[in-house]
């Protein structure tokens, strides 16, 4: 979009052209600068009515400017002086008839300007040609720039240093008898960062309206704390011209991204109060003019300055008031730190800036501008190291052990005390060196107290460890103990004033995480180990998981009632115990204690079932129908709390179990059982009392269903001679069913059966499955040992100890909480 509108006149050299005018924009690094002027290409395209001219951008360089200031890569400054010719023309008509004409606009390095406002660089007439110094000294007119979406002690801090500069630009104005006038603007940039989220734009005009007023305030503080006498310098009447490079989002205005906001007032005011001042120079010979003063009407500093200044080159006479000031002065001054205290600083520097700045201090015996000027240079010293102290982040604030030693680097190198008053200071050390000391003392050890913390956490946690992965001795719950005894003594506290800030550190958090983490299984380990009994030779009520014999007269279900209620009082967090989380060795004694009470449990349920069993039918046999009321009753409330801590120790021991109380109840409401018998396989241990057996025929399964007129079947299995197994201890043989499915659809009640003929030594005897735990389920029978015994003398035999069978087709689940009535005892 940039380009140049077709000329009415020719150009002057806006270079050579000692009629053309020169402002600078100055401010400091980032403030905008070079956006203002990129702002400024874009509004001579769009906004040349609010311009009231046109301006051409005769080396079409501040092109570049409008394409990163619009592009958002603005990029800083990095030459100390950037001069933009441009040539303005003013519409015809306008109020005072300004005829075109060339200026020069300067952009500048924000850090440069910042080392001539904390007077790091000399700003006199010796000024380097091509310096910003030099076109500060020739400037027609001055644009400082300051970031109105800054923090109001970066405002503030920007604002003592202008004062400065402009006061050290009057004191230059008055050795060198220059004109009054010239204009100063202050362009409050980046206004459109006032607002965060799109807002209505009154609410925009009003933060602006707000921070202006803030900025005029601040400024006349200053200016008046400088000076320490308004009268000096007379009213200010200062405008402040808010700006932006583009409107912000605003919720009943369609966006505007390329509208800049206040550049072209802000220019058109300025070019024509150059211009103004500098026809009033026309006729002075000095090129060096300076007086800070009101121009344009907007920064008015009263004629009665420029009087004072300019009067000051009379002949020398003696300045008895001055010099009696001083002395009073030096006699109240206090010795050093109370001198710098924070009370007197306001007061002194008023003081100071007044004797420093009177016209006759040239005058003064050398020994008291001596004087003055000593104390001068140490306050602005101070005030600087204290402005750096206290800018710079508090160690408090460090994060990271990283982070704490940026701070520790900043404050050796940018808080540094000057070597002139290093020794004085360290010896009587003033409010902010002390301050200094004391952080860098932080620092050193908060990063101690993040390295004890580091040792500590980890100590514990290794500790922990150690106790995780042993078996449980006696001493070992003292062990645990002992570890979280020791975890109440830190080496400091969270509390502490120095070092309790460590704690919020990074690395101290992770340690402190890493140690949680280990914390949280050994308390799981610890009370898991209580409640088993493991820890302890004579288990108390801790043990809550431990279970002897039911005590007379107390039932199953309050019994258990009363071991939920100690598990949920002394272990809040049981239900999430798992031995998954274990190491092997506490797991293997975990699991042998659990299983304990967990068979403990079956026991006493039996019992239960079958003492109920027994209120329905007193003696005999079983009957399905006792069973369905059984299924019901089981799960009831009176039965809840042992329901739940069944559950609960079977889960803990295997997660997959089905919770048994509810698995036995599904199962005794069975109508019918689906059974079917593929391949049995029945292990033979070699050391049977009988000698070793070998299969001497077919196995068979019989099934008589009930009623008279059912029909039952008996199922042929026949040996697979190929499959036999045979070792040292046991022999495997697998029998494969003969013809038919094998299906069986088995009603509770239902007689089943099983034999299997053996031979040994030429004689015959047989393995019978009929000892099923209740009549009902009568096929349970092949679950259980068989019975041993010759066949032909049909006597009663001998239990089979270890022989079992596995059965490849579909077989009941027989829940471990069936009682068995054959070992009933009344
Ligand atoms: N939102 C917004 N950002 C701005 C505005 N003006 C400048 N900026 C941003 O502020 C940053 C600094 O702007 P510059 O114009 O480079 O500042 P400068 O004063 O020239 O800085 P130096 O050249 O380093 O002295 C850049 O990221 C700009 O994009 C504005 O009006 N609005
Ligand atoms: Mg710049």
């Amino acid at each position: 979009m940039p380009s140049t509108a077709p000329l009415t006149t020719a150009l002057p050299n806006v270079d050579n052209d000692p009629a053309s005018v020169r402002v600078v924009l100055f401010g400091m690094p980032d403030a905008g600068k070079s956006s203002l002027l990129g702002a400024l290409v874009q509004a001579t395209h769009t906004q040349d009515r609010v311009l009231r001219g046109r301006l051409l951008d005769l080396s079409n360089g501040m092109a570049e400017l409008w394409r990163r200031a619009y592009e958002d890569r603005q990029r800083e400054t990095r030459e100390e002086i950037v001069p933009y010719p441009v040539y303005f023309e003013p519409y015809a008509g306008g109020p005072d008839g300004t005829p075109n004409f060339g200026a020069m606009v300067y952009d500048c390095d924000g850090r440069i300007a910042n080392e001539l406002l904390a007077q790091r660089q000399a700003l006199d007439g010796r000024a380097r040609k091509g310096s910003l110094a030099q076109a500060l000294a020739d400037a027609d007119a001055i644009i400082l720039t300051i970031d109105a979406s800054a923090g109001n002690e970066q405002v503030d801090t920007d604002f003592r240093e202008f004062v400065r500069f402009l006061r050290v630009l009057q004191a230059q104005r008055s050795r060198d008898h220059a004109v009054g006038g010239l204009p100063v603007f202050l362009a409050l940039s980046k206004c459109d960062r006032l607002v965060h989220e799109p807002v209505p734009k009154d609410e925009w005009q009003k933060r602006i309206a707000l921070r202006q007023a803030q900025v005029k305030e601040r400024f006349a503080h200053y200016l008046e704390g400088a000076t320490g006498a308004q009268a000096t310098f007379g009213s200010i009447d200062m405008r402040v011209y808010p700006t932006a490079v583009k409107q912000p989002a605003l919720t009943d205005q369609p966006a505007l991204p390329r509208t800049p906001f206040g550049v072209a007032e802000l220019f058109r005011d300025c070019l024509h109060a150059a211009f103004r001042f500098r026809e009033r120079c026309g006729q002075a010979n000095s090129r060096l003019r300076w007086v800070v003063g009101g121009a344009g009407g907007f920064l008015a500093i009263v004629a009665a300055v420029t009087a004072l200044f300019i009067r000051s080159g009379g002949p020398v006479e003696k300045p008895v008031a001055l010099a009696e000031k001083v002395a009073r002065f030096e006699s109240r001054d206090l010795p050093l730190p109370d001198r710098l205290n924070n009370e007197h600083l306001q007061r002194r520097a008023t003081e100071l800036a007044e004797l420093r700045e009177n016209p006759d201090f040239s005058k003064l015996p050398e020994a008291q501008q001596h004087f003055v000027r000593g104390r001068m240079d140490e306050l602005q010293a101070y005030l600087k190291l204290r402005e750096q102290v206290l800018h710079l982040p508090a160690p408090e604030k460090a994060r990271s052990l990283e982070q704490l030693d940026q701070i520790r680097n900043k404050i050796e190198t940018q808080a540094v005390i000057p070597a002139t008053f290093r020794a004085e200071w360290e010896k009587r050390p003033p409010p902010a060196v002390l301050e200094r000391d004391r952080r860098l003392q932080a620092c050193q050890k908060i990063s101690e107290g993040v390295k004890e913390l580091e040792d500590f956490f980890k100590e514990l946690k290794n500790r922990a460890n150690k106790w995780l992965n042993a078996d449980f001795q006696s001493s070992w719950e003292d062990g645990v103990n002992a570890v979280f005894d020791n975890e109440q003594n830190p080496p400091f506290r969270r509390s502490d004033a120095v070092k309790g800030v460590a704690y919020e550190f990074d690395e101290a958090k992770r340690a402190e995480q890493d140690w949680l983490g280990v914390r949280h299984k050994l308390i799981e380990l610890r009370d898991l180990a209580l409640a088993l009994g493991l820890t302890r030779d004579q288990p108390g009520p801790e043990a809550v998981l431990v279970m002897g014999p039911l005590p007379p007269a107390t039932s199953l279900n309050s019994f258990c009632a009363a071991r939920w209620e100690s598990l949920r009082k002394l272990y809040p967090s049981f239900s999430s115990w798992s031995l998954a989380d274990l190491s092997d060795a506490p797991r293997g004694e975990a699991r042998k204690k659990l299983k304990r009470c967990f068979d403990r449990l079956i026991r006493d349920g039996q019992r239960l079932l079958l003492d109920k069993l027994r209120e329905l039918t007193p003696s005999g046999d079983d009957s399905p129908r006792d069973w369905q009321a059984l299924a019901a009753w089981l799960m009831t409330p009176p039965l809840r709390d042992f329901r739940e801590l069944l559950d609960f120790v079977s889960k803990l021991l295997d997660p997959t179990h089905e919770a048994p109380v509810a698995e036995a109840a599904g199962f005794l409401r069975q109508a019918s059982f689906d059974i079917q018998l593929r391949r049995l396989t029945v292990v033979v241990p070699n050391n049977l009392p009988q000698g070793i057996m070998q299969p001497g025929g077919p196995l068979q399964v019989h099934w008589r269903p009930q009623g008279p007129n059912a029909v039952g079947a008996t199922l042929m299995f026949r040996l697979d001679k190929k499959s036999v197994v045979e070792d040292a201890r046991e022999r495997k043989f697998t029998f494969i069913l003969e013809e038919g499915d094998g299906k069986v659809l088995f009603k509770p009640g239902d007689e089943f059966s099983a034999e299997l003929p053996l031979l040994k030594a030429g004689k015959e005897w047989e393995f019978v499955w009929s000892h099923a735990p209740t009549a009902s389920f009568a096929f349970a029978c092949l679950t259980r040992e068989p019975i041993l015994r010759t066949a032909m003398a049909k006597e009663r035999g001998s239990i089979a100890e270890g022989v079992t069978v596995t059965i490849d087709g579909r077989f009941p689940v027989v829940p471990a909480l069936l009682p068995d009535l054959r070992r009933e005892r009344k």
